[in-house]
């Protein structure tokens, strides 16, 4: 079984997506293995985020991200981690295939409502940010 770290990010929790965003997860046979609420301070979103530090976008998508709550889960299912981004869809929503979550629920390419780690490596990065020891 595989693992890996989703985020329902504040637009979709701001707009009471969560329900809504949860159903989509189970309906899609994930086990959620553990799920949490937390408002990330502005340095721990930077830390989250520290890949994107030369970006343009990264100091926008910082104030973002610890602009209100949010809920991380652990999802299982076998090939969590494609699964995740395939339901979820691309980073812009205008790319996004009708059915994923960014296409139905996301507002732009910053407010795009959910997250999924990338790798292996990156999903056991992330869960130990949110699920870790001081987490
Ligand atoms: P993803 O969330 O699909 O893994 P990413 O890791 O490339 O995408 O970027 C992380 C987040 O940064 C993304 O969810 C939203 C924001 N972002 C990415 N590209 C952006 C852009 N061109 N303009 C504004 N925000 C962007
Ligand atoms: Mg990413």
């Amino acid at each position: 079984m595989e693992r890996t770290l989703a985020i329902i990010k504040p637009d979709a929790v701001q707009r009471q997506l969560v329900g809504v965003l949860i159903s989509e997860i189970e309906k899609n046979d994930f086990h959620i293995a553990a799920i949490k609420t937390q408002r990330l301070t502005a340095a721990q979103a930077a830390r989250f985020y520290d890949k994107h530090r030369a970006k343009p976008f990264y100091d926008s998508l910082v104030t973002y991200m610890s602009s209100g709550q949010l809920f991380a889960l652990i999802l299982e299912k076998p090939c969590a981690i494609k699964d995740w981004r395939h339901l979820m869809g691309p980073t812009n929503p205008k790319q996004a295939e009708p059915g994923s979550l960014r296409r139905l629920f996301a507002i732009d390419v910053q407010q795009n409502s959910v997250h999924g780690a990338d790798s292996p490596q990156t999903a056991e990065r992330e869960i130990n940010f949110f699920f870790g020891e001081g987490g």
